[in-house]
């Protein structure tokens, strides 16, 4: 462990001095796609536990199909349109690709959201240990919701009543101010075409194939379940980053 934190930190050292060398300006790179700070965000990650790491709440089958078919292409058919559209993945991030999305074609709409809210998705979850939220997104939470429980009763029908496919979401508008709403298909809060606008907090999946193997018909008792396998320490991270 400690030989490869020591390598990926020598790795990071290195890959600095060859971008300063390249006169590119180090503040900027950690959102630039293919330098070697962050991962590339416009590719697949892997996902962060195993398949079965979210049972009983997700069973491995889902995750495995989930992960490997339905989000796998959305990051393919995402590489695609940028060769198709030009965009250059090295000029912009793909935040501010989403923010512009209404210039592009609907398949970089379906899968530039789909691709970020899939990568979103995963670092929401961990094994289910019922975590709860802490610390100032807590505060914040009571604050613009009344408590805890009124904000998950908020969410849950956001997602119940996204008729059809579409995503749930706590996001922070642009007057970082807590909300909750939904968005259709793979939209997300981040697209200037979106309804619901600000940036992504927390984001959950309610496209039937994201439960439909479990849960069936049952989208209620699928997102019901799914709040004991929020990781509130990642979203709480997230939270204080924005
Ligand atoms: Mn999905």
């Amino acid at each position: 462990m400690e030989n490869k934190q020591h390598s990926r930190r020598d790795f990071i050292a290195n890959t600095g001095k060859a971008a300063l060398a390249a006169g590119l300006s180090l503040t900027v790179l950690p959102s630039i796609a293919g330098t070697g700070f962050a991962p590339n965000p416009f590719v697949q990650q892997p996902l962060p536990y195993d398949y079965k790491a979210l049972e009983p709440v997700i069973d491995a089958m889902t995750m495995e199909i989930h992960y490997t078919k339905h989000a796998a292409t959305y990051a393919k058919n995402l590489a695609d349109a940028l060769v198709a559209e030009k965009v250059d993945t090295n000029a912009t991030s793909l935040e501010n690709l989403l923010r512009g999305v209404s210039k592009y074609s609907a398949k970089m709409r379906n899968n530039a959201g789909g691709h970020y809210n899939h990568e979103l998705f995963w670092q929401c979850m961990s094994a289910p240990t019922n975590q709860q939220p802490q610390g100032k997104l807590a505060a914040a939470i009571a604050q613009s919701f009344g408590s805890i429980e009124a904000f998950k009763t908020q969410f849950t029908d956001a997602g119940k009543n996204r008729f059809g496919s579409g995503w749930a979401w706590l996001v922070l508008n642009a007057d970082k101010k807590l909300v909750v709403g939904s968005t259709p298909n793979q939209d997300n809060p981040l697209m200037d075409l979106s309804e619901l606008k600000g940036t992504p907090v927390l984001g959950l999946d309610v496209w039937e194939h994201a439960y439909y193997l479990k849960y069936q018909n049952k989208r209620p008792d699928y997102i019901n379940a799914w709040w004991n396998a929020v990781n509130w320490r990642f979203v709480e991270t997230r939270f204080e980053s924005l």
